[in-house]
């Protein structure tokens, strides 16, 4: 039988064991998951969920936690969190990455990644290890630390697309504009519900690096995951990283057939950039030209690899960005960082005029570099939703390390093809292999976790009451994020593991009222647009909401983590039947369901009364009946334990 790459890791890991045929799009398969991975700000919560579960160890092949996302440590918080995750870590048999040894997504391709194996990581740029062949997905912390406990992880099954690369990419152009391009062409949710597959003759000349730039951002169209084949290159990649023996190749069946098919021309690709506030707001760099930019920031899980920060002190050795510009690097990984250091790269960027940050997510999550009023920042990064970078009124800016790179010279967003030859920068045959800053599992019976002040009980939702009502707190637009709904940055990220000092800054970006009137009404409805809840995994976006006492969301569409996490935490996820009963509905407005099991249990639509407006309108459970039992139950937690 002809399959995609997808369909057999999918096939290898299906915990019904193996089926004729895979079950078709849009119908849930169980998965089991080899590895997992968390970082700090994710952790947290991941790590006081699966202590719940009781269990004395991890039951994965491999279990990473890493530190990266929170490490301004502006007072005993951050610390205090990090010493949590590390006791938890030494107890339950999972690897430890410290502060500094880099980006989880960076690191974990680096040091641990293994083609064909599953990764389910409590962040949703996790599908970044795609990059090596691997079936790579973001998830919330609860749905991680159900797969660290050894249970399935459910998805909807998704369609296949190949994206298919022929062609190379002409100088000047970068895996970066690859995964832009497809931002251009199909927004921000094109992935919704598919598996990005890469193929065709242009893969050949990617590196992994560039790859997993490409398949970090499939993040941003939405999708579950994205891969490239497992080949020489991959081979090659391992190799440079002394772990050849985790190689195996990999490849789709040459007729395999497809559920859609995009095809892309490197070499009619030109430098790319995304304009504020939205990744697929792409336009070809020369078309933009000329803007100011008072800001550049290159690293991120996106672009931060040893080979994306030569590149860049490449194109500024010798030269001084330009005054009206700060310039900041923040390097992927702690490897990278040495091997800049070694190759003399770190000492060119410094003399440049580029400031040097630890190895982590840094100004990404908006944890410091915040740009000043109305300032426009060009970042090498993944996001740029408003408000983001920790300025409600900067433009953020994303493209190319080259494109940053020749920006910070000029002040102005610049075509890096103005400046002449393009520096040939090929990956290492060698990577600088030191694991010493992660640290293995031990024997953790006798292991005491430690847990600060700051970490505070976890919330509970009580088993649903069979009637749902309440009134709508907030109707939101389209492509709201979990930027919006939970906001991270420096003020708000040491409260990770503290759901009430959290809850007061839900909905900051939309409407500061929100939490005190949510407390007021004891809870009620959202409502929402298309894709709701895009962008990250963090389940704090459903948690936080849940312990104010949101009830149900109702929106056009929803992103698929944000929809599990709902679900996971006891919220009602509805979608409209018809997307236009969204204007008829006012904040305020009391909505009832009268039989929510009844209505869950059943085919037909979920009648929900507008009982102040006197009308009914029809919504849809796109749940499967596991998730419906979840829900009733009031979330994940409670069902495991009436389940165990
Ligand atoms: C992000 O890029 O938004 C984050 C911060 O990495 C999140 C995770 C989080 O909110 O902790 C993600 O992408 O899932
Ligand atoms: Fe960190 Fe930014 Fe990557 Fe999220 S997108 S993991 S904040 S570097």
């Amino acid at each position: 039988m002809s399959e995609t790459l997808a369909a057999k890791i999918i096939r290898e890991h299906l915990v019904e064991g193996e089926m004729a045929a895979l079950p078709a799009p849009g119908q849930e398969i169980g998965l089991r998951i080899d590895q997992t991975l968390t970082q700090d700000a994710t952790g947290t919560m991941t790590y006081l969920q699966f202590e719940a579960m009781d269990l004395p160890r991890v039951r994965t092949e491999l279990s990473v936690s890493y530190i990266d996302h929170n490490m301004l440590q502006a007072d005993f918080r951050n610390a205090d969190d990090h010493r949590y995750l590390q006791t938890v870590a030494a107890r339950y048999g999972i690897h430890f990455s410290r502060p500094g040894n880099g980006i989880c997504h960076q690191v974990h391709l680096e040091r641990f990644g293994v083609p064909g194996k599953t990764l389910l990581g409590a962040d949703s740029h996790t599908p970044t290890s795609g990059g090596l062949g691997m079936l790579a997905m973001g998830a919330g912390g609860l749905d991680v630390a159900v797969a660290m406990a050894g249970h399935p992880f459910y998805i909807t099954m998704p369609k296949v697309v190949q994206v298919r690369l022929v062609g190379e990419l002409a100088p000047w152009a970068s895996a970066k504009d690859v995964i832009l391009e497809l931002l251009r062409r199909l927004s921000v949710k094109g992935g919704v519900g598919r598996i990005f597959e890469y193929g065709g003759p242009g893969i050949a000349g990617l590196t992994v690096p560039q790859r997993a730039t490409i398949t970090n951002m499939g993040a941003e169209l939405g999708a579950t995951a994205s891969l490239f084949p497992s080949d020489e290159q991959t081979r090659r990649f391992l190799s440079a990283q002394q772990r050849e023996s985790d190689w195996q190749p990999l490849a789709a069946d040459l007729d395999a057939v497809y559920d859609e098919v995009v095809e892309i021309d490197l070499a009619q690709l030109e430098p790319l950039v995304a304009l504020p506030h939205m990744p697929d707001r792409v336009v070809p760099v020369h078309e933009a030209a000329g803007t100011l930019v008072d800001q550049v920031c290159i690293g991120s899980c996106t672009n931060s690899s040893v080979v994306d920060l030569e590149t860049v002190a490449a194109i500024l050795k010798g030269k001084v960005i330009a005054p009206s510009v700060s310039l900041v690097v923040s390097p992927g990984s702690r490897q990278a960082l040495e091997m800049i250091a070694e190759s003399g790269a770190l000492a060119d960027l410094v003399a440049a005029g580029a400031r040097i940050l630890d190895a982590g997510c840094g100004p990404c999550i908006g944890m410091g570099q915040a740009p000043a009023s109305g300032a426009a920042s060009l970042r090498s990064f993944n996001r740029n939703f408003q408000g983001r970078s920790g300025t409600a009124d900067a433009g953020i800016y994303l493209a190319s390390a080259e494109v940053c790179a020749a920006s910070a010279l000029t002040g102005r967003l610049t075509d890096p093809r103005e400046l002449g030859d393009e520096p040939t920068i090929q990956m290492p045959e060698r990577f600088a292999v030191d694991d010493r800053m992660i640290i293995p599992p031990v024997n953790g019976e006798d292991v005491e976790i430690v847990r600060g002040p700051n970490i505070a009980p976890l919330p509970t939702r009580d088993v649903l009451a069979s009637t749902l009502e309440g009134a709508v707190l907030l109707r939101t637009g389209d492509n709201i994020t979990t930027d919006d709904i939970m906001p991270a940055g420096a003020a708000i990220l040491p409260l990770r593991s503290n759901v009430p000092a959290l809850s007061r800054f839900v909905f900051g970006t939309i409407d500061t009222t929100f939490p005190e009137r949510a407390l007021a009404a004891g809870g009620g409805w959202v409502i929402g647009g298309e894709n709701y809840g895009q962008g990250s995994s963090r389940e704090h976006a459903a948690l936080v909401p849940m312990y104010l006492g949101v009830k149900a969301v109702i929106a056009k569409s929803f992103a698929r983590i944000h929809h599990a996490n709902l679900a996971n935490v006891g919220i009602v996820p509805l979608t409209f039947r018809d997307p236009a009963d969204w204007d008829r509905i006012q904040q305020g407005d009391v909505l009832r369901i009268a039989d929510l099991p009844g209505a869950l249990h059943s085919d037909d639509d979920v009648m929900v009364e507008n009982v102040t407006g006197g009308w009914s309108f029809p919504a849809v459970a796109s749940l499967s009946p596991r998730e419906v039992e979840v829900l009733l139950a009031g979330g994940m937690l409670n069902y495991i334990k009436i389940n165990a």
